[in-house]
């Protein structure tokens, strides 16, 4: 059977994937850096399945050792500084993390195991100011944030070690993709953790940013599978994978908030700390390509998502006010 290395499986599509390939019956090795405290949130369940490797992504030497250690037949480099608000204060960081690093995962594979698949987490993000709508695998990038402009250089250094080395290396051009296990400063989380506290009584207000914002937003648990199928073709390409809807974040709280039947402009309050130097306006995916070559399809759609990401965080929030009072 087959060996994966994903790099990111703490995160929210690390986890995702992990499940999916060792439902599959891969042996998934998962790159961990060292963190003071324990990480394992999303990943509590399926711990003791993954064979965990120490290193960073900063660190080249690591990462051989990763590579060596784990034999993978499929590389999936998910790791990486993904907040696109935190990459104005820490561009440097952002740098280092989103866009260097991936010619480090790549070197260590070209040095490691030349032979091994890999996968490269592209973003959305870097259409940026769209020069077209629908984005697709053609459109001109405009990135707009630290972050965007890492990815940029991300993607390209994967399409060149294809193009310069025969590696059978994929850019999966991502738009957002969500789930209960989102980071909670992402806005979907932010909305429903909000919701849910307000639900509960814990809160009475929820400070958001620009609710105009439009994006395309999907599950993660579907999105992982295009991942994984992209790895499967018989040549290296790169797809954008997306909904083909797009939501405006002031949909996204009437959906929530409605859900457990309240309206959001009695609790939302617009903060300046939260709107960004630069926005981006919209993003729309075509993913015709994808559909037909990948024969990808999504199982979840936008309304859905919303409420299983509310009803998640009212069972968290519950148990956590349970444990407290107990
Ligand atoms: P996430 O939840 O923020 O997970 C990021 C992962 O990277 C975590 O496991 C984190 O480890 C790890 N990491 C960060 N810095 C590292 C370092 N220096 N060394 C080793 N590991 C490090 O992100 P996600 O939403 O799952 O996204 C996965 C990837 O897809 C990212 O590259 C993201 O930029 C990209 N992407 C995401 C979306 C989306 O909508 N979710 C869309 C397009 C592209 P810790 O747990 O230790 O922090
Ligand atoms: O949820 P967000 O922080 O995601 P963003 O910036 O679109 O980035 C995510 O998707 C990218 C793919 O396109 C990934 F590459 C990236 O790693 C990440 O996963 O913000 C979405 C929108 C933005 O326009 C933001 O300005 O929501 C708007 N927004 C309005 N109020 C807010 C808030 N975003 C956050 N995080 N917090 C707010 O209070």
């Amino acid at each position: 059977m087959k060996n994966a290395l994903i790099t990111g499986v703490t995160g929210q599509d690390g986890s995702y994937l992990a499940e999916f390939l060792l439902e599959k019956g891969y042996t998934v090795y998962g790159l961990r850096r060292r963190t003071s405290t324990p990480n394992y949130e999303n990943v509590q369940h399926i711990k003791d399945r993954i064979r965990w490797i120490s290193g960073d992504l900063t660190d080249l030497a690591s990462l051989i050792e990763a590579v060596r250690s784990a034999d993978p037949d499929e590389v999936y480099n998910l790791a990486a500084q993904s907040f696109v608000a935190s990459s104005w204060p820490q561009p440097l960081a952002t740098g280092q993390m989103t866009a260097l690093s991936v010619t480090n995962m790549l070197e260590a594979v070209r040095i490691a195991k030349p032979g091994a698949r890999f996968y490269q987490a592209s973003s959305s993000e870097m259409f940026g100011k769209v020069v077209e709508t629908p984005q697709k695998e053609t459109t001109p990038f405009y990135p707009r944030s630290p972050y965007g402009v890492a990815k940029v250089y991300g993607h390209w250094i994967t399409v060149n070690y294809r193009e310069s080395f025969g590696m059978f290396a994929c850019s999966g051009i991502l738009f957002n993709h969500e789930s209960p296990r989102r980071g909670l400063e992402f806005v979907t989380r932010k909305v429903s953790d909000g919701v849910a506290r307000i639900k509960l009584g814990l809160a009475n207000e929820l400070r958001m940013g620009n609710l105009d914002a439009l994006r395309d937003w999907g599950f993660a648990g579907d999105y992982v599978k295009a991942m994984w199928l992209m790895l499967q073709q018989d040549e290296p390409d790169d797809y954008v994978i997306a909904t083909g809807e797009m939501h405006s974040v002031r949909e996204l709280l009437e959906i929530a908030f409605s859900y457990v039947g309240l309206d959001y402009r009695d609790y939302v309050v617009i903060d300046p700390e939260f709107v960004r130097p630069a926005e981006v306006d919209l993003l729309l995916g075509d993913c015709s390509k994808a559909k037909e070559k990948l024969g990808w399809s999504l199982d979840v759609g936008f309304r859905e998502l919303v409420h299983m990401m509310v009803d998640a965080d009212l069972k968290r929030v519950k148990a956590e006010q349970n444990m407290q009072y107990a």
